[in-house]
Order: structure tokens, then C-alpha cells, then sequence
């Protein structure tokens, strides 16, 4: 398909309340999100890295950037029968995968509508439900967070994931393991150890987590394979990969054993695939993060988490998890078993709403063939 128009956008929204990580606050989304035409076709694609590289290197106004200067011009008026060709245009330009993948999830959502074939049929997905958990910010106390636990299993999630950092997580992982014995349940550290604290990290062991998502540096895959080696729980690796290369090598040095992916943080669907597959082949099971996506970026998930081998809980929360209104018609919404319904038609099967969206933008550009 050649790319006849790319328009960016920088869309502001605000949370419902602040969402709280051991690498600080996020009070708001900056969202990127792409429509992309060809022959009557439209696409859309989003992006959602934070709005400062304290997470990734990357941030919102850096990938709007990119996006302006250097990606839509390598792209635009360009055909490409597939998003290899496409993601091969863009291979010159080093990491920023976000950036990229704000073009290459709206070429996919563009090819599936121009088929009138659900997306998940072009992913490669096997399932009909996708099951959601929830991500719970840092709280006050252990006591405020199992109070928020018990709020959130009520809308239906499978699974609670609580973010912990040195000072606010073994009391808190036992309080809420305490108050459900039985729920799925994990924690997230976004790098917040280092291997001195392997110690302290074996208490986690007792509580019968799921998982431990990133306890060490962001950029690490060495350190990892020296914890997971020192204890029980399962790490996952969500900051330290960013291509299907990274994720061999984490197999390789057994770093952990389940990834995280997020289609923006490795730089859209078709290296999530090769992500998928890698970790498929060595056992290691893979789910789908967030980072406070719209419902755009929501209900791409939903139809990637579709895959084989996606087989524990996404964070996929509902619209009503960040925000007041969501950008797309129908908003994303629960099922009261905690599971997504996936695409019935052509795409993601939803609206995207254009006027809410520009009302909200913050800067945006637009590139003609
Ligand atoms: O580490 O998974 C993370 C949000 C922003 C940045 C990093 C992370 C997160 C979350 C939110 O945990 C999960 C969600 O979007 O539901
Ligand atoms: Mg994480």
C-alpha cells in the first residue's frame, strides 16, 4: 500500500488521578497518534512513551520529533506490500521505537481495514478473550493498597499487579497476599535494585508472585541472569528489551523467564511477533504492558494479546482505569470476567473519535505524498 498522508498527533489527556512509580508521578498522558491514508484506506496507530525519558530514553515530544523530522519523510509516498518493507524503510534509524511504532501500528490497523479483516486475523491470533489485570500505583500504605486491590477486583481483573520499591515492598506484597490468598498476583519494581538487594528480594519469595517485573537497571540483562539464579520468583524483563535481539540474548543468559511486551517499547507488531515467537520456542511465556495507553492503543493491544503465546494476564485496562473519555467509540470496557471481547470487524473495530482528538492536541503535523 503507498503511504498517501501521515498525520501526527501530540494529544494531551488527563488522568483521573495521578499514577505513582518508583521512577515518580505521572499526572497526565501525551499520547502520540498517527492516521495514516492510502487509496481511501485510513489507519491508526499510537504511541505512549512518558512525557520525560524517565522510563525510557524516549519521551512524547522526542518521538513527535523523530516522527516530523526524520520518519514520516523516510516513509511518505512510498509503497509497501508489508510492514517488513515498511519497518526496513525505517531500520536506519537507531532505536526510538516508539517513535517507529506509532507509524508501523497504524500501517497495520490501515492494511486490516483495507482487507476488511480483523487485525488479529493479520497478527496471528489464536484466542477470543483477552484477559486483563491491573496495575496499581505506589500507595501510602499497605493498608491503602489492599483498600485498592479489593476496588479493582471488583471490576473483574484476574490479576493485580502492585508496583514496589525499596522502603514499600515486603510489607506490602505480604498485606495484600495476606488479605487474598488466593488472587494471581506480582510486582513491578521499574529498576528500582540493584544486585546488593538480592537478599532482601528473597523475601519476595513467599508470597507466591507470579512474577517480579524489572527489579534492576533498565538497561541490564546481565544482573538478572545473576538474580534469577539467587531466587525463586520468576523475573520479567519489561524496561531491558527493545528488539527481538535483546530477547534472545535474555534467553540466552537466562535473565528471566517471561518478557513483557509492549508494541511500543520494541517498536510495533512485527518485532512483538518476533518477541512472541523467540520467547515461544524457549518456553518463556510473554504478555502484553501498558503505559496508560488511550483506547487506541488499548484495543491494539486487545488484538495482538490474541497471540499463542500470550498466555498471562495483560495490563489492558478498561478506558475508565486513566481517563474521563477515551478517544475511541465504543471506549474500551471489561467484561465482568475480566476478559476483552476482540475485534468483530474490519481493524480494531472501533471509531476513532477525530474531533475529540484534535480538540485535545497539543502540537501535530501532517505529511502529503
Ligand atoms: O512498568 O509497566 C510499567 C506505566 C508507565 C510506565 C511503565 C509501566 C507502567 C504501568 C502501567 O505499569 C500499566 C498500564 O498501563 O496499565
Ligand atoms: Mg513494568
Amino acid at each position: 500500500m503507498r503511504i498517501e498522508r501521515i498525520e501526527v498527533f501530540q494529544v494531551r489527556l488527563p488522568f483521573t488521578a495521578p499514577f505513582r512509580t518508583s521512577f515518580g508521578d505521572t499526572l497526565e498522558q501525551l499520547s502520540i497518534v498517527v492516521k495514516m491514508q492510502s487509496d481511501g484506506a485510513v489507519g491508526w496507530g499510537e504511541a505512549d512513551p512518558l512525557f520525560a525519558p524517565i522510563y525510557s530514553s524516549e519521551m512524547s515530544s522526542t518521538a513527535f520529533l523523530v516522527l516530523q523530522e526524520v520518519l514520516a519523510p523516510a516513509v511518505i509516498g512510498r509503497d509497501f506490500s508489508n510492514a517488513d518493507e515498511l519497518n526496513a524503510a525505517m531500520s536506519f534509524v537507531r532505536g526510538n521505537q516508539f517513535a517507529k511504532s506509532a507509524i508501523e501500528t497504524a500501517f497495520w490497523c490501515m492494511c486490516a481495514n483495507a482487507a476488511g479483516k480483523p487485525l488479529h486475523q493479520l497478527l496471528g491470533g489464536t484466542r477470543d478473550k483477552v484477559v486483563a489485570g491491573v496495575s496499581i500505583g505506589l500507595q501510602d500504605s499497605p493498608e491503602a493498597l489492599v483498600e485498592e486491590a479489593r476496588r479493582f477486583l471488583t471490576h473483574g481483573y484476574q490479576r493485580v499487579k502492585i508496583k514496589v520499591k525499596p522502603g514499600k515492598d515486603i510489607a506490602y506484597a505480604r498485606a495484600v497476599r495476606e488479605a487474598f490468598p488466593d488472587i494471581p498476583l506480582m510486582v513491578d519494581a521499574n529498576s528500582a535494585y540493584t544486585l546488593d538487594d538480592v537478599e532482601h528480594l528473597r523475601q519476595l519469595d513467599e508470597f507466591n508472585l507470579i512474577m517480579i517485573e524489572q527489579p534492576l537497571a533498565y538497561d541490564d540483562i546481565v544482573d538478572h541472569a545473576r538474580l534469577q539464579a539467587q531466587i525463586e520468583t520468576p523475573i520479567c524483563l519489561d524496561e531491558s528489551i527493545h528488539t527481538p535481539a535483546d530477547a534472545r540474548k535474555a534467553v540466552e543468559l537466562r535473565s528471566g523467564k517471561i518478557i513483557n511486551i509492549k508494541i511500543g517499547r520494541v517498536g510495533g507488531f512485527a518485532n512483538a511477533i518476533a518477541v512472541h515467537d523467540i520467547c515461544q520456542a524457549a518456553g518463556w511465556p510473554v504478555w502484553v504492558g501498558g503505559m496508560m495507553d488511550l483506547g487506541l492503543g488499548q484495543a491494539l493491544k486487545i488484538e495482538f494479546a490474541t497471540l499463542p503465546n500470550v498466555s498471562l494476564a495483560n495490563d489492558i485496562p478498561p478506558s475508565n482505569r486513566f481517563y474521563a473519555e477515551d478517544i475511541v467509540e465504543p471506549a474500551v470496557t471489561l467484561n465482568p470476567d475480566g476478559t476483552h471481547d476482540i475485534s468483530s470487524g474490519p481493524g480494531i473495530g472501533r471509531q476513532v473519535k477525530e474531533a475529540f482528538i484534535r480538540a485535545h492536541t497539543v502540537q501535530q503535523f501532517e505529511s502529503r505524498a
